[in-house]
């Protein structure tokens, strides 16, 4: 079954659950049944666990840090290290996930040896946890691959191009909670009901507009941009009705928020190589990845400056990218001029 396009006469799947949609196939991918669908099940059921945990972390003490430092030496809050407990236990119950890569731990994580073990997850726990404290939107970022070979799972999995990614998504934890997931052919968000405890369809089949007059980027590093890029910055600044500048500047410090907002509404998220972070500081496997997919599969492009980012070769599980994704036209004008 190709991906659905509601038409005129027929009823829409608005209010459908996460389960039923993926059990039903309508992800795009009648084909790949059973284990990849009871994997995403399980990464829609450990959504709703942090989702329950996220929402009481003003009451139940797990705000502020553990002290300790990550794999990629970001201070570890509390709800990091529970989330990634959360989805490392979901991901390894129905032995369908062979093994995961976490921003949270060093090295990967063999979770299944079994057969059935055809899968293998790249996931952001907690994006944004910097903002925990202050109940600014924080969410978790996935990405799916195929394991290609019998065995156990090795690191040199996971240094696949974003371009052969089977699923991804995210979920933010805003004034809801929404859960936004493709298989590369159509982008569908579902929003959570904690009456029902379940994740409804909510945004059926989402397209990026190809231009909206807002940008996206931390104003703070400016100092630290390229030429070109601060020619950019002035230029979306000046004042030109005609091409209905300047733009609104919306940046809320969490890349599920940024990138979610520019998903809907349009625009342009940037988080540059600067003098700073020469690599960008975002990473590629288990952010800018899995965000290039659903910001394409959706109409949009994701590139580093220089190149797609879905046709990067990884060479290691934590390294960083620069990230520039959203609308076409939005995204041209940034390449204009920071590539002139
Ligand atoms: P800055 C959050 O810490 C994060 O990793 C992303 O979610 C976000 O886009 C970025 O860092 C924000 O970085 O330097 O603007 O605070």
């Amino acid at each position: 079954m190709e991906d659905y396009e509601p038409g005129e006469h027929e009823p829409s799947r608005i209010g459908l659950t996460l389960e039923t949609y993926i059990l039903e196939g309508m992800l795009g991918r009648p084909e790949a049944r059973g284990y990849f669908t009871s994997l995403l099940n399980q990464i829609a059921l450990a959504a709703k666990l942090v989702t329950a945990r996220v929402r009481r972390a003003g009451l139940a003490n797990v705000l502020g840090t553990t002290g300790e430092q990550n794999a990629t030496g970001d201070v570890v809050q509390k709800l990091d290290e529970e989330a990634n407990e959360t989805l490392m236990r979901a991901l390894g119950r129905r032995h369908h996930c062979a093994a995961a890569a976490s921003e949270e731990e060093e090295d990967i994580r063999i979770l299944s040896t079994a057969d059935s073990a055809n899968y293998l997850v790249v996931f952001d726990p907690l994006d944004g946890s910097s903002n925990i404290d202050v109940n600014i939107s924080i969410g978790t970022i996935f990405g799916v691959y195929r394991k290609d070979h019998d065995g156990p799972a090795t690191m040199e999995d996971f240094l696949k191009p974003g371009r052969e990614l089977q699923a991804a998504g995210y979920v933010i934890y805003g004034s809801s909670t929404q859960f936004v997931i493709t298989t590369g052919k159509a982008v569908h968000g579902f929003t959570y009901d904690p009456s029902v405890g379940e994740f409804l369809l909510s945004h059926e089949n989402i397209r990026i507009p190809d231009h909206h007059p807002t940008y996206s980027i931390n104003e703070g590093n400016a100092a630290r941009w390229t030429d070109g890029v601060k020619r950019w910055g002035e230029w979306v600044k000046a004042e030109d009705p005609s091409t209905r500048r300047p733009y609104s500047m919306r940046y809320v410090g969490t890349l599920v928020a940024d990138a979610h907002r520019t998903l809907l509404r349009g625009g342009v998220f940037a988080y540059p190589a600067d003098t700073k972070s020469p690599e960008g500081k975002l990473r590629l496997l288990y952010e800018a990845n899995p965000f290039a997919f659903v910001l394409e599969a959706a109409g949009g492009v994701a590139t580093t400056g220089t190149e797609r980012v879905l046709d990067i070769q990884p060479t290691a599980l934590h390294q960083k990218v620069p990230l520039i994704l959203g609308s076409r036209r939005n995204v041209e004008e940034f390449l204009r001029f920071a590539n002139g």
